[in-house]
């Protein structure tokens, strides 16, 4: 059952929104946009993504500073305003952006009016001076080109990232201004904003350079700075950009999605963070323009993208190698990529993608992500990072170190990830309720307070639930119209097999309610105080993958709800990883741990660890060899949630588990 509450919500758990009960988060749609769902707004009270947020607000954000000073990048910003001398910090082009996000991040934070937040703010004007400083008079901001390259611009699109590093400066003073209401920060994005526009335009438009940026980013953030100021020209300097792409201006090269157009490509390809950012822009578009095209291309591209080249985790991007997505049904274990990045990218995507078209299955992808590939990227204090997420660390595993080692580091030389992290988590909140003029969507499960308005009445809604790892979410109607029917729409999880709703005296069970959609639909005249009760039942289960996954034939994964489950070598003393089997024909138990992990729920399973006989000088046999089978000596799997691995010593870790 629920949890009860006595009092109220205390006002450090308000939603935010503005005086006008809009949401203060990273997607305002424009006045004349299509969309099937509108952005709603949750207040997050004490539970599951409460205590990331509140690390995030109370260790991760407040950090930043610290380690922006010490890499350099504020440094960099002094150099190239002339307060500081010395050399360039840093072997990036794109280190502005590791500030830039930071603002982003904490112009969320701002936006929550939580307790502290003062000293939060004031550290966001400090760096905002210097950012502003920073620029140079007409309006051109990178620091790598202002102090490394002698000012010399636009020289190399396809590596030098100026205008990915504009992108994250506008949605840093985007989100400034949503937050504050002041334009310090916005003006500097505008500036570099119309600069851009003066620069490049398409052949025949008088503008010098006809071209596009290597990484996509600057596109989905000139929407939203359209969505800002009114401002038109930047709607359209978007839709230019990203039609640009794939017309071979770079070489052509998948990396840079320059191969084909998004209009005509078939699956999503070449660098997962890039191709995924400029999906963000063309929803945006879609969204803006009601172009058809571009909201078919991102339907066939997201469908393919699921089917063919996503982790069980939600993670995306299978090489190394170029941080590419891969071929189809490529996806490794060991060297999955899986950037924090492109787990981030991804959700933007794809709540762009549910509010466009209403689909529940974007919302599945993005409780499967933000779960699981995403919130592997922070070590449960908010200090430590993963860039990379693999799905296994073999026994004897060399850490190369570096970037992109398996191992959670402090804060990396290319440091993209930790401030997109602070970012993600800090608006959270938007990407978990929509509503329409027919009522309210419940996207994710929290603990707290749904809110939007409905057909312009103000309709809010109120859970308590223990998710992920209860499946109870009590639900209470407390502000909405009583002269007219609304229908609140629950996501049944994709996952979910099993799942009862009790509204006032009427039962429901998947047997009576088929979902033909993901969405279970509630219509009523409601009242103030209406109780819904949604059961999702949490079972175990043992997943297997489509055949064509190679890396993971013969192997399964342990789920329970949203979560994905590993095992972690300190869990398993007397040995490895490698050699340990999963008994699928015994059952899976569960078993709460408070003392573990911050308080997790355990799977147990029976399995055996393979004593193999040494291979000898050959670790190969001809396939009929009978040698004389492994020693098993059967032991207890216990499997954690795999966001919360790497939190206690390193060693080996597997999701996919074989069978035999
Ligand atoms: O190129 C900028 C960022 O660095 C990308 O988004 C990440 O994938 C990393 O390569
Ligand atoms: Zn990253």
């Amino acid at each position: 059952m629920p949890r009860t509450r006595s009092a109220l919500p205390s006002p450090q758990f308000a939603a935010s929104v503005d005086q006008g009960g809009t949401p203060i988060g990273p997607v305002r749609l424009g006045p004349g946009a299509r969309t099937a769902l509108r952005p709603g707004v949750a207040a997050l009270h004490p539970g599951f993504w409460h205590t990331r947020r509140e690390v995030n607000a109370l260790v991760s954000l407040p950090q930043g500073p610290g380690l922006l000073e010490s890499a350099g990048n504020l440094h960099n910003l002094r150099l190239a305003a002339g307060t500081a001398e010395g050399e360039y910090q840093g072997s990036y082009p794109f280190v502005d952006t590791d500030v830039f996000k930071w603002l982003e991040a904490a112009s969320w934070q701002i936006a929550q009016h939580s307790d502290g937040d003062e000293g939060l703010e004031a550290e966001a004007d400090r760096i905002i001076a210097l950012v502003a400083a920073a620029q140079q008079p007409d309006g051109y901001l990178n620091t790598w080109f202002q102090i490394r390259k002698g000012g010399e611009r636009y020289q190399d699109l396809r590596w030098g990232h100026e205008l990915y590093c504009a992108g994250h400066l506008i949605q840093a003073g985007v989100a400034h201004h949503r937050a504050t209401g002041r334009t310090e920060l916005l003006d500097v994005a505008c500036r570099f904003a119309d600069h851009i526009d003066s620069v490049f335009g398409p052949p025949g438009s008088g503008k010098p350079i006809d071209g596009i940026d290597g990484h996509p980013e600057v596109e989905t953030a000139l929407v939203e700075l359209y969505r800002e100021t009114g401002e038109h020209r930047y709607l359209d300097l978007a839709g230019y950009f990203v039609d640009r792409h794939g017309h071979g201006l770079l070489g052509g090269e998948a990396y840079c999605q320059d191969r084909v157009p998004l209009r005509e490509a078939t699956n999503v390809e070449g660098h997962a963070v890039r191709q995924l950012y400029l999906l963000a822009a063309a929803a945006d578009l879609a969204t803006e323009t009601g172009e058809a095209e571009l909201r078919a291309a991102g339907e066939r591209l997201w469908g393919a993208m699921t089917a063919t080249k996503t982790h069980v985790t939600g993670g995306l991007g299978a090489h190394h190698d170029e941080e590419d997505f891969g071929d189809p049904y490529e996806l490794p274990n060991e060297r999955a990529y899986c950037e924090t990045c492109a787990a981030i990218a991804s959700i933007q995507w794809s709540w762009r993608m549910a509010l466009l078209t209403g689909e529940a299955r974007y919302a599945d992808l993005i409780e499967r992500t933000l779960y699981n590939g995403f919130l592997a990227g922070v070590s449960l204090d908010g200090e430590r990072w993963l860039y990379v997420n693999p799905l296994q660390v073999r026994d004897g595993h060399t850490d190369l170190g570096g970037d992109q080692s398996a191992r959670r580091t402090r804060w990396f030389r290319c440091a993209c990830c930790p401030p997109n992290v602070m970012r993600l988590l800090a608006s959270l909140e938007h990407y978990l309720a929509s509503t329409d003029d027919g009522g309210l969507q419940i996207h994710q499960y929290v603990d707290g307070h749904y809110s939007g308005d409905v057909d312009g009445a103000p309709v809010s809604v109120s859970a308590e639930t223990d998710y992920p790892w209860h499946g109870t979410i009590g639900l209470t109607v407390e502000e909405t119209p009583t002269e007219w029917p609304w229908t609140l729409s629950l996501r049944i999880p994709q996952w979910c097999r099993e799942f009862r709703v009790r509204c006032g005296d009427t039962s429901y069970d998947q047997t009576d309610a088929p979902l033909s959609d993901g969405w279970l639909r509630l219509e009523r005249a409601w009242a103030p105080g209406d109780q819904v009760v949604l059961e999702l039942v949490l079972d175990p289960r043992l997943t297997s993958a489509d055949p064509r996954v190679d890396a993971v034939r013969g192997c399964v994964a342990i789920e329970r709800g949203p979560l994905v489950y590993c095992l972690e070598q300190v869990d398993h003393p007397g040995g490895g990883l490698d050699d340990i089997v999963i008994d699928t024909t015994r059952p899976l138990a569960v078993k709460h741990r408070p003392d573990l992990l911050g308080g997790v729920t355990t799977v147990v399973a029976a399995g055996n660890r393979r004593h193999i006989p040494d291979a000898g000088w050959w670790p190969y046999r001809t396939a009929e060899s009978t040698d004389a089978p492994a020693a098993d000596e059967s032991l207890e799997l216990t499997a954690i949630p795999y966001y919360a691995w790497a939190n206690r010593q390193d060693g080996s870790m597997r999701v996919w588990l074989p069978t035999s």
